[in-house]
């Protein structure tokens, strides 16, 4: 039986202190964290762990990376904040940096994943009413089963989990769920001339780390195209790099009509988020009808494309792609001690747990921690396990043999 390293006194303080005074929306992993740098945190006692949750993708830089750090460091005693009422010198160049980025027209800037989803939402509808004709009210937006999009009432209203639902209705009319990676369902709901858009996760991260077939992405891009829908690819998790490719959607060529960005679009340093589309679609929304207080500050600015540049001078695409199939393989090696499914892209990855206690994957995640790895499972039985991008090769090396080493006396 697995021996599990009891909290130290000095970490339990931190614990109670919002055990009493904070919220208990969560229920985090006991360990207390204090510093972080590239793949590695330590606790408040200066043990050092490999980080393999990133913030959920929010790190793919690695912790506190220098560059992105000195950006925010330069900005922050400069301007940090103008609000839209006034422009500010580094918006501009910010949207036609990611613009050209990425191939489209336009950036609207937010902050959170969820504004950004709900930027995206907006447009979507407006396109609907505006462009393509549909009665007003009467928009349709198709979503999947099993999504994770954010936490917002509208957002929750198209969710599936009774754990995101549960008591916060009334809902939100004007969503259709149906299976992801069926494309039969998807071709009978666009038939619907309501249907303005299908809003879907490249991968489902939440769901489980689901990675749909090959051809998913593409085949239902064409569907849309054919039936004058939008394709919201939200790669918020998916994105910058973590699956190996910039986006999760060049691996089938789709060049979403709306593009959501967010977490590791700041490398972990502050909420920043952006939508990308066309002229037909972001000039639906006119001055006045959307925006935030922080949405566009200088401080996102200069943070986000310090970020990008990482990103791209260290080639974090290249390395999740390599590493992650590594990483796969020397999974893949230890199925059967109660891994029963791995699966993921890039460096998104995940491992099924297969045990009769059915807080089999909590103890393990607990396990893992005091050899010096941090992961955090989903849905009960499954683990993601998603370091920063920079990691190395020794350093993936380092880690399975802490998976192997665990799950061994896991089994023992
Ligand atoms: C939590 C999950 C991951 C996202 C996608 C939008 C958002 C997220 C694909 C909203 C956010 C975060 C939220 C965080 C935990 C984490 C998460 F487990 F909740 F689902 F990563 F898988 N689209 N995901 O993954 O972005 O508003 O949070 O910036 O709420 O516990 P946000």
């Amino acid at each position: 039986m697995l021996e599990i390293v009891e909290t130290s006194a000095k970490a339990q303080l931190f614990i109670e202190q919002e055990e009493q005074f904070g919220a208990h929306n969560y229920h985090p992993l006991p360990v207390v964290l204090s510093k972080g740098e590239g793949v590695h945190v330590w606790d408040v006692d200066g043990k050092k762990y490999f980080d393999f949750l990133s913030g959920y993708s929010a790190v793919n830089q690695g912790h506190c990376h220098p560059k992105i750090v000195a950006a925010l460091v330069e900005q922050a005693s400069k301007l940090t904040l103008t609000s839209r009422a006034f422009y500010n010198d580094l918006l501009g160049g910010y949207e036609h940096f990611m613009t050209q980025l990425f191939g489209y027209d336009k950036l609207l800037p937010m902050n959170t994943g969820v504004e950004a989803v709900e930027t995206a939402i907006k447009l979507a509808r407006k396109w609907a009413y505006e462009v393509k004709g549909v009665p007003e009210n009467d928009a349709v937006v198709l979503v999947c089963k099993q999504n994770f999009h954010g936490r917002t009432i509208n957002v929750i209203s198209f969710s599936s989990d009774p754990t995101a639902r549960k008591n916060f209705g009334p809902f939100i009319p004007g969503y259709l769920s149906i299976p992801y990676n069926d494309l039969d369902t998807l071709r009978e709901a666009v038939k619907d001339k309501n249907v303005s858009a299908f809003l879907v996760e490249p991968i489902q991260g939440e769901a489980g780390v689901m990675v749909p077939d090959d051809g998913y992405l593409a085949e239902a891009f064409a569907i849309c195209k054919a039936a004058n829908v939008l394709f919201i690819a939200d790669e918020i998790q998916t994105g910058l790099a973590r699956t190996g490719k910039m986006l999760a959607c060049d691996y089938e060529n789709v060049h979403p009509d709306i593009l959501i960005l967010g977490k590791a679009l700041s490398g972990g340093v502050m909420p920043i988020s952006a939508v990308l589309t066309n002229d037909e679609i972001m000039l639906t929304i006119k001055p006045g009808e959307h925006g935030s207080t922080y949405g566009g500050n200088p401080l996102a600015c200069k943070v986000a494309m310090a970020a990008m540049q990482v990103l791209i001078d260290e080639n974090l695409a290249e390395n999740a792609m390599k590493l992650g199939k590594y990483f796969r393989e020397g999974l893949n090696a230890m199925k059967g001690a109660h891994i029963s499914k791995v699966r993921g892209k890039g460096l998104l990855n995940a491992i099924v747990i297969d045990h009769p206690n059915k807080d089999a994957a909590w103890e393990l995640c607990m396990a893992l921690r005091d050899n010096g790895l941090l992961a955090k499972p989903t849905h009960g039985h499954i683990i993601r396990l998603a370091p920063p991008l920079v990691i190395s090769k020794a350093q993936i090396d380092d880690c399975l043999e802490i998976i192997r080493k665990t799950l061994l006396a896991f089994s023992a």
